[in-house]
Parts: structure tokens; C-alpha cells; sequence
């Protein structure tokens, strides 16, 4: 139990940050030129109900190995215990949610202050918690951060937050892997942002974590309410809160003290004892009676929290706060966006004590010596070991990655060879490489790795096939020194746990490499967990196959058209999708490489994050090719990662030139033979990336915007030299945007081939005839847009 000074003092701090974060936004509101008029909504109250909750956690409970995900709206609130700490400025709250000033919803990558978990999209940053206990776990089992002490994993989670899918995804997922140390506290204010929720959301809530084995903790009467209930006719208080329905005390809670005054005896004044319990309070202490519920009460949220760090199981805190807690709003149902009036905000200053003129002064208003409040705020636990951004070492990545010499594989084999190679090395590497999948291992290639690597768990489990001797391709064996984590179907679930992974340099100090993979389609289904990772700053490796119509045989059902887009203009997220091979390889190596570098904020100059670093996506095919017999000269592999390199270079005189990226690389050859009769000096250019050829090229017209004139891109220099009324064919198994821009780097006239329509069925000969794709489709476009003599081998289409 806390001491009653410690209460008191953290009762100011609680006052003080509940000021703070109203005056942030407030002065954000009124008081800041604002040109576009637009005024905050959404944090003032959202931040006010857990204004109690952030003040027990980070002034007395965290220690500086816990890690917490803020609900997005308790920014204000998060911004102004950091600036308590001396961890954010008085110049970054003045400009909150401003050019560069503090971020509306608290930011790893654009906050300066020690921000855990970029929270924003609801429910993403709760499940993010679940999966980053889970990294913690992994990283212990082998061996690493042996001297650090385990963390909690912290999510203060809105009730309506609740409502996300992909929160009870990872819950399903946290329960299959045993998971511990995590803490979700639902900030129970029962609202939303529209209204006011459902009765007896909590029983629901209640049922579902006790099911999945978390232990549940109820915080719904503070320590005021408690003693009431002991006082004769309590219990018929007691009754009455429990039961009354979330709107009417929210509604009553708005009105005040006369207003619970007159409710109360309206309906328990007859019965006895209850109406002097009522009576002998004012107005005003009756309204903190009511509003003393468990998320507003210091001594119960210290109880509950010191209760659960005795132990590592799950724990969900079911914590009653009331919406706007402590501001003239308290309830209301539309006080989501709600904000006090200058009119308000005067009269609440005075009740603050805070003079005009003082307001962002720290201790303005404390009624405790400032000398006191500073040695507590210096020696709270969680803040004893500075900013806690921790790095790792980078793994050295070898010169080049082997793989077997077929003469014919799909880039999606050649993955598979690639990693079998590193599995069976004792290259570093591979100790730090770790994959996983939504239930497609076997049929995205990993399954060599995991033969070699064995799966994750933090208990051994035996493959009873193997066991039993029956025979079997797979060897599914788990242990604490597995390398692979396996997750169930739920996608957002792999993208979360990339994020997890892809941070561990950061939140743990132990590098590992995270690859993940999945079915090119699915991407959708987790692009939002996709985004907030690379917004995070997470490091990892997505490889999807298979993609495209190209997997002609699984049916349309799992065609992916627009994924190319997708990999284009997702930032962080360099994105390739080599036709073959030894391309691959390059890439690959490439890859482990930039995923390990920390360049800090992504210079304007050379826009393509080469020093930065960042995630990569390889949109990869389950098509047989023929592959090329040649050597890898560094020249090639320079293009290859530039994102482009001539497969054939086209003459001085060329009529047309073929672009292609992926799978179709056979047609594009094919068609490029046919017509080489009847156009002149035809070029065929292989696309490994059009992500960062066309990034380069951005780059390089900002740079000489900005004055640097001999600034010239990979693909400006592949084809500055093409005559310009050489014809430019494009083709890829994608949308055909992904590659039609290239026409105007030079303003050659372009016909972009691909694929815009979702779901047929056929072969993949069927599917390119119908979409064009092929030889005879290409030869088309070609004579189109580059005039000439008939082209004999192209057949009527
Ligand atoms: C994925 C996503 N959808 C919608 C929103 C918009 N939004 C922000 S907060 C919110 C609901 C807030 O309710 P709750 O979680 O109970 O928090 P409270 O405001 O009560 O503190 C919504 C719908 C969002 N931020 N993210
Ligand atoms: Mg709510």
C-alpha cells in the first residue's frame, strides 16, 4: 500500500497532468494561429478518463522495462507527464498536433519522448502489446538479454476500442502461445466516439478474457464508494450504482451534485438509512462519491496493479473511468469531440490555481513544496534509466547467398532453396532469422527452414508422426530454441507480430530478423497492421506468393491485382518482384542488410531510404522459368537493386522497347523475338522493382528542382539513350499503373499492359490470352503505338 504522502503527491501530479493536457489542447484550439480553422476533437475527454490511470502507472507503478501502447486519444495526457519528466518540450506542446510539433496520437517515430508503441488506428496497439510479450519470451528462450529484467507488456485500451476485430485475433493467438506478462486495462468510460455503449458490455468482456486464461480485475468502486457502502444503507447505494444504466450515469455525472442529489433520494429516498448517506454529504462531495469509480481512485489502481506484478499471467483490468473526468464535460455523450469554451476554460483555470500567464509552468498550482514534488518526479522508478531506445549490433550479412543451380524453378522454390541454404549454414545470420507464417508454411515454401530450424514454442512439444515413425516431409517439432513461430490463419496477426519482431533492436536490444510469409492477396488483408509497422519503424521481410493470375491453377479467388500498388506506395516498405533466381538472391542479401540499418529520418535528398533503411516485400511467383546461365557481376547486381537492367539493349534506331516486371518474363522474351524482324533494334527491359526505380526517379527530380542539376536516376540513364519515337511496351501480372509512369521519364509514347479485372478461371496460357499479357498481346500493343510494316507473327487477337 502506498503511503498517504505518496497519494497525495501523486493526486497533484494527477491535476497537474489533467491541466496540462487540457491547456495543450486548448491553446492548440483557441490560443494558436490557426489557418485552417480546424479545432481538435477527440482528445479532451478521451484523455481526462484516463488521467488517473496514467498517473498511477507512470509516477508509481512502470519500471523502465515496461512497455506501453497509449490509446491514441490520451496523447494530451501522455505528452504531459513526459514533459513532467523533462522528456518533451514546452515548444513541442505549444505546437501540438502542428508542423513538427507534438503528434496527436503518440508516435515512436515523429515523438521525441520515448514513445513504446505509434498508436492511431484502433486496436493495432493493443494487439501489438500481446505480440511484443511474446518477442520478449522468444528472445529470452534463446539466450539473449539474459541480465534484462522481463518486462509488462501495457495496453490501455478504449471500450469501444474493443469493438476491433484483430483484438480478439490476437487473443486467440496469445492463448496458443501461453502468453504472460501482458496487461490490458480497458478504460472503461462507456462511451464511444458516437455514444454512450451497450449494458453489460463488461460481463461480456469479463467471460471472454477469463476463457481465454487471463485473470480478470474488475476496478469498478474506488476507495470513496467502498467506505460508503460500509455506512448504514450502503449496500442500497451499491445496488443502485450497479445497476443504473450507462446513459443515465453518464447524464447524471454531466448535471452534478443537485442533479445526483435529486435522482438518488427520487429513488432510494424511502428506503431508510441510504437517504442520510445521501444527505449528509454536499453536492459536491456526493458528486465525487459518484465519480470515484476504480479508474478514478489512486489507492484501488496501486492495490490492483501491485497485486499483478507478483505474478506473470495475462491480465485484463476492467477499470470504470468516467469520460471527460474532472472538466466541465464529465459525461456528456458528445463530448467526444467536445472542448470547453474560453468561457469554461477561465472559470476551470481558477479552480486550478493556475495564474494567467503560468499555465505551461510546471509546478503552477501544486499545493505540495516544489521541492518535494521534484525529488519525487527524479526518483520515480520508471524514468531511473533514461530513454529507453535501446540498438543491437548489426549481423553481418555474407557477400552473396547460395542456391541450387536448376536449370528451371519459380522465384517462390528459389526462396525456399535460399533459406534452406542459410538453415543448414552456422552463418550468424541464420541464428537471427526468424519466420513465420499464417498457417501457410508448407505452401509458401518454408518448409525446409522449419525441418532444419524447428518451430517456437516456450515449451517443448514432439511431432507425434515422427515420434510414431510415420513417415512424414515435415518435421514438426516445437522448443524454446525453435526458429519459426506459427501463427493461425488471422493475417493481421503476422503483420503485428512483424512489428513485434521487426522492433526487438529497439524494445529489447537483440536484433532479429523477422520474415514472414503469406498469399500476395491476403496483403489487403492486413494492410493496416502493414502500414503502422513500417510507421513504427519495424524491420522485417514479407515474401508473398503466390500472386498475381499467375497461380492460375489455385483459382481466381486468390488473384492479387493491385499488391504491386500496394508494395509502390507504402512508405518504409522497399518492394521487388525479381523474375528470377539469382535476382532473388541479390536482392535477399540485399535485403538482411537494409533491414539492420538506422539512418535516423529519411533524407529528402536521396529519397530511396538507402540510408535509413526499412522493411521489403517480395512479391514472388510459383511459375517454372527457365533461368539464365550467367555470372552476377556487380554491375548487374547494382541494377538489379537500382530496380532495372537491360536484358536485351535496345540499338540506336530502336523502334520499341519491353518493359516487363515478374512472372511474365517469358512472354515479354518471346514477344521481343517475334517482332524482331519487323521493328528495329528492339530493347527488353527486365524491372526487378518499381518501387525504387520510380523512387529514384522522384528523388532525382526534387534534387534538381532544388538545385542540383546533374542529378540523374536509374531509370533516366536506362532510358535517356532510347530514340524518342521508340514505342515503350509495359507488362506485368499486376495492375498496369505499376509500370505506365514510365512513359513519362522521357515522354516516350507507352501502352501499359496488365490485369484489371478480378476472379477468372483458366490456365496461365488461358489468363495472359485474356488479359493480353502474352506474347501475342504485347506484339500487339507494340505495333500500336510503334508504326511500321505489319509485324507477321502477330496472329488476329
Ligand atoms: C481503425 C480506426 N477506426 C476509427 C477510428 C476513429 N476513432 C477514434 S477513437 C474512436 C472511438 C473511441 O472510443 P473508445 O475507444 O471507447 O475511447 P474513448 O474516446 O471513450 O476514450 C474512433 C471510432 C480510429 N482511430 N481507428
Ligand atoms: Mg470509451
Amino acid at each position: 500500500m502506498a503511503d498517504a504522502r505518496h497519494l497525495s503527491i501523486l493526486k497533484e501530479l494527477e491535476r497537474k497532468v489533467l491541466w496540462l493536457s487540457t491547456w495543450t489542447i486548448h491553446n492548440a484550439n483557441h490560443l494558436r494561429p490557426n489557418e485552417d480553422g480546424m479545432k481538435i476533437g477527440g482528445h479532451q475527454a478521451s484523455s481526462a478518463s484516463l488521467s488517473t490511470i496514467l498517473t498511477a502507472l507512470y509516477f508509481s507503478v512502470l519500471r523502465p522495462e515496461d512497455r506501453v501502447a497509449v490509446k491514441p486519444h490520451a496523447s494530451p495526457i501522455y505528452h504531459a507527464i513526459q514533459y513532467l519528466f523533462g522528456r518533451q518540450t514546452r515548444e513541442k506542446l505549444e505546437n501540438f498536433r502542428g508542423y513538427k510539433g507534438a503528434q496527436s496520437y503518440p508516435s515512436r517515430t515523429k515523438d521525441i519522448d520515448d514513445v513504446d508503441f505509434s498508436t492511431g488506428s484502433v486496436g493495432l496497439g493493443v494487439a501489438q502489446t500481446l505480440f511484443a510479450s511474446l518477442v520478449q519470451d522468444y528472445v529470452k528462450a534463446h539466450g539473449w538479454a539474459k541480465d534484462a529484467p522481463e518486462g509488462r507488456m501495457i495496453s490501455l485500451v478504449g471500450d469501444a476500442e474493443m469493438d476491433e476485430g484483430n483484438i480478439f485475433e490476437a487473443l486467440l493467438e496469445g492463448w496458443k502461445h501461453g502468453i504472460r506478462n501482458t496487461w490490458w486495462i480497458i478504460d472503461y468510460n462507456r462511451q464511444s466516439l458516437d455514444a454512450v455503449i451497450r449494458e453489460g458490455l463488461w460481463q461480456r468482456f469479463e467471460a471472454l478474457f477469463r476463457n481465454f486464461g487471463w485473470d480478470v480485475v474488475v476496478l469498478k468502486h474506488g476507495s470513496l464508494m467502498q467506505a460508503a457502502f460500509k455506512e448504514p444503507g450502503g449496500e442500497k447505494l451499491r445496488d443502485w450504482i450497479d445497476s443504473c444504466p450507462n446513459q443515465l450515469y453518464s447524464a447524471l455525472t454531466y448535471q452534478g451534485g443537485a442533479a445526483w442529489r435529486k435522482r438518488l433520494l427520487d429513488d432510494l429516498g424511502d428506503q431508510g438509512p441510504v437517504t442520510r448517506l445521501i444527505e449528509k454529504r454536499s453536492d459536491e462531495e456526493l458528486a465525487e462519491l459518484m465519480a470515484n469509480l476504480g479508474g478514478h481512485d489512486l489507492p484501488s489502481l496501486l492495490d490492483a496493479f501491485e497485486k499483478a506484478r507478483q505474478h506473470d499471467r495475462p491480465v485484463c483490468f476492467l477499470a470504470y473511468t468516467i469520460k471527460g473526468f474532472g472538466l466541465p464535460l464529465a459525461g456528456h455523450k458528445d463530448n467526444h469531440s467536445g472542448m470547453l469554451t474560453p468561457t469554461q476554460m477561465e472559470a476551470w483555470q481558477k479552480t486550478q490555481g493556475v495564474r494567467p500567464g503560468h499555465e505551461w509552468d510546471k509546478f503552477e498550482g501544486v499545493t505540495i513544496p516544489q521541492a518535494e514534488v521534484e525529488r519525487f518526479l527524479s526518483a520515480v522508478p520508471f524514468i531511473q534509466k533514461g530513454t529507453r531506445r535501446y540498438t543491437a549490433p548489426q549481423v553481418p550479412v555474407p557477400d552473396k547467398l547460395t542456391f541450387p543451380a536448376n536449370p528451371a524453378m519459380s522465384t517462390q522454390q528459389g526462396f525456399g532453396f535460399i533459406l534452406n541454404e542459410l538453415a543448414r549454414s552456422d552463418n550468424p545470420l541464420a541464428s537471427r532469422i526468424v519466420t513465420t507464417a499464417p498457417d501457410v508454411t508448407v505452401s509458401t515454401n518454408l518448409g525446409a527452414w522449419v525441418n532444419r530450424r524447428g518451430l517456437y514454442a516456450r515449451e517443448s512439444l514432439v511431432d507425434t508422426f515422427k515420434k510414431e515413425r510415420i513417415p512424414s516431409t515435415y518435421n514438426w517439432e516445437f522448443s524454446p530454441s525453435g526458429q519459426h513461430i506459427e501463427l493461425g490463419i488471422a493475417e493481421m496477426n503476422l503483420f503485428i507480430v512483424l512489428s513485434a519482431l521487426g522492433l526487438s533492436h529497439s524494445l529489447f536490444g537483440e536484433r532479429i530478423l523477422p520474415i514472414g510469409t503469406l498469399y500476395d492477396p491476403f496483403i489487403y488483408r492486413g494492410a493496416d497492421a502493414l502500414n503502422y509497422a513500417c510507421y513504427q519503424d519495424a524491420r522485417f521481410m514479407i515474401v508473398a506468393t503466390p500472386s498475381g493470375v499467375t497461380l492460375a491453377p489455385e483459382g481466381g479467388a486468390h488473384q492479387s491485382i493491385g499488391t504491386p500498388l500496394v508494395g509502390m506506395a507504402q512508405d518504409g516498405l522497399a518492394s521487388f518482384e525479381p523474375a528470377f533466381v539469382d535476382e532473388l538472391a541479390v536482392i535477399m542479401r540485399w535485403a538482411f542488410d537494409y533491414m539492420q540499418r538506422e539512418g535516423g529520418e529519411p533524407d529528402e535528398r536521396t529519397w530511396l531510404r538507402d540510408e535509413t533503411g526499412g522493411s521489403v516485400y517480395l512479391r514472388l511467383s510459383t511459375r517454372t522459368l527457365e533461368q539464365p546461365q550467367r555470372e552476377m557481376t556487380p554491375e548487374l547486381a547494382d541494377d538489379i537493386m537500382a530496380g532495372a537492367y537491360w536484358l536485351r539493349k535496345p540499338g540506336p534506331n530502336a523502334q520499341v522497347v519491353v518493359a516487363y516486371t515478374g512472372a511474365v518474363a517469358p512472354e515479354a522474351i518471346e514477344a521481343v523475338g517475334l517482332m524482331a524482324e519487323d521493328r528495329r533494334d528492339i530493347g527488353l527491359l527486365a524491372i526487378t522493382s518499381a518501387d525504387r526505380l520510380n523512387a529514384g526517379w522522384t528523388a532525382a527530380q526534387r534534387a534538381r528542382e532544388r538545385g542540383l542539376v546533374h542529378a540523374r536516376s536509374h531509370v533516366e540513364r536506362l532510358l535517356g539513350d532510347v530514340p524518342p519515337h521508340c514505342g515503350l511496351v509495359t507488362v506485368i501480372d499486376g495492375h498496369p499503373a505499376t509500370l505506365a509512369w514510365m512513359g513519362s521519364v522521357m515522354g516516350h509514347r507507352t501502352r501499359s499492359l496488365g490485369v484489371e479485372h478480378f476472379g477468372q478461371t483458366g490456365t496461365v496460357k488461358d489468363l495472359y490470352r485474356h488479359f493480353g499479357i502474352d506474347a501475342q498481346g504485347i506484339i500487339a500493343a507494340a505495333e500500336m503505338i510503334a508504326p511500321g510494316r505489319p509485324i507477321r507473327h502477330l496472329k488476329a487477337v
